[in-house]
Parts: C-alpha cells; structure tokens; sequence
C-alpha cells in the first residue's frame, strides 16, 4: 500500500467563516492540555477562515462528562436569546456553569481589523474541547462513552454542529502528542477550529 499522511486532509471548498458564531465549551479537567487544544481552535478558526475573534464565546465546565449538558444549555440559551428582546438567558446559562473562567477563556485584546460586526443570538457551531486520560479504574470507559453518546445527541437535537474536541487518550503522552505540546506532536484543536466552520457551513447551506 502507497504511504498515506494520516489524519484529515483539508476541505478543497473556501472555508468562509466571517458571518459565524462559535461557541467553544471546554473542561478544567487536565487544564493545562485543554488550553493548548482550545487555542489552537480558536486560532485556526481566526487567522485561517476569518472568523471574529469577538464572535468566538468560551466557557468552561468541571470535567467531560458536563459537556454536552453545557453544550445544549449555551445552544437554547443563545436561540432564546436571539429571538427575543432578552439579553439576560444566556447570562443566566453561564452562571449555572459558575462563573469560572480561566486564562483560556479571556476574550481579545483587540477586535478583527475587519469591518463585520459581533453577531448576537444562536451559535453556527459548538465546539466541545475535553481531555479523557484512562486511569486504573473502568471511569474512563463510562465518560468517554457517555460524553460522545451525549455530544452526538446535543448535535442532532439541537441541529447545530457540535464538534467531538475529546481526546480519549491511554496515557498522558498520547495527550500532549495530540495537543502539540511535544516536538512533532499536532495539535488536534486546529482540526476542529477548521471542522467546526466547514460544519456550520454546511448547515447554513453556504457551501
Ligand atoms: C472523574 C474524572 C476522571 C477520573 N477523569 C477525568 C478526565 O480524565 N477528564 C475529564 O475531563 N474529567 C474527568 N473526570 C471528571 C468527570 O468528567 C466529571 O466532571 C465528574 O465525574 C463529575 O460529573
């Protein structure tokens, strides 16, 4: 068999993502980790497709297992939000999950030179960033299936793209492996910034 580069070869369609708004929900679990993987998103969706770096919103949850619960409460919070006159639901949403911001959660320094505007209201896409590293005991098995079964789920009821950002790794060097934070590691953040946009493309129908 001819060699072959793994992982996903890039869309050959123009991945236009100025008129988007991407929610990135991430876990404090295995923070340091998780912080690489939503910077990398964050900036591939910025510097590679254009999106505004005021319409990309972070927020945090304790562990994987709360991400899709997060994930659904944020989408109905931001439709709520952008069909009525209220501005408070989506407050109310992130003070469930507890006002816990970490340094990845800052917003920009300074906004895209571009002239568009910061959209309000519902989310073209959802990105879900979490670190699962297996342990001795069976925990890992029931999260990283829960937390897929569930990421899924929030997708398809919810009909906003909802991106798989887990990793599920058997030790802690396949985790910095795949977040780019070990010479010739890549970091899989950058392939979900780039899946989150095709997606919410897709779903717009602006491809
Ligand atoms: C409990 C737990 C364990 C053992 N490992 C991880 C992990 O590797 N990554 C992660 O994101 N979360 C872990 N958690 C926490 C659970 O996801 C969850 O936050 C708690 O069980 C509370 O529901």
């Amino acid at each position: 068999m001819e060699h072959f580069e793994k992982g996903v070869t890039p869309s050959d369609k123009q991945l236009n993502g100025s008129d988007l708004r991407v929610l990135i929900v991430h876990t404090r679990w295995n923070l340091p980790i998780v912080e690489a993987l939503v910077k990398g998103a964050k900036e591939t969706m910025i510097s590679k497709h254009n999106v505004l770096a005021e319409n990309i919103v972070i927020e945090s949850v304790p562990g994987a297992y709360e991400l899709p619960f997060a994930a659904k409460a944020l989408i109905q919070s931001a439709q709520t939000q952008g069909s009525s006159a209220s501005s408070d639901l989506l407050a109310s949403a992130t003070d469930l999950l507890g006002d816990l911001t970490t340094s990845a959660d800052k917003k920009p320094d300074s906004p895209n030179p571009g002239a568009k505007k910061a959209k309000k209201g519902a989310f073209d896409a959802v990105i879900c960033v979490g670190v699962l590293i297996k342990g001795s005991t069976m925990h890992f098995e029931y999260i990283c299936e829960a937390v897929s079964q569930g990421i899924m789920r929030v997708g398809l009821d919810s009909n906003i793209p909802v991106i798989f950002g887990v990793l599920t790794c058997l030790n802690d060097e396949q985790a910095h492996n795949r977040a780019g934070l070990v010479p010739n590691g890549h970091n899989h953040g950058e392939d979900w910034g780039s899946a989150a946009v095709e997606m919410a493309l897709v779903k717009n129908r602006a491809l």
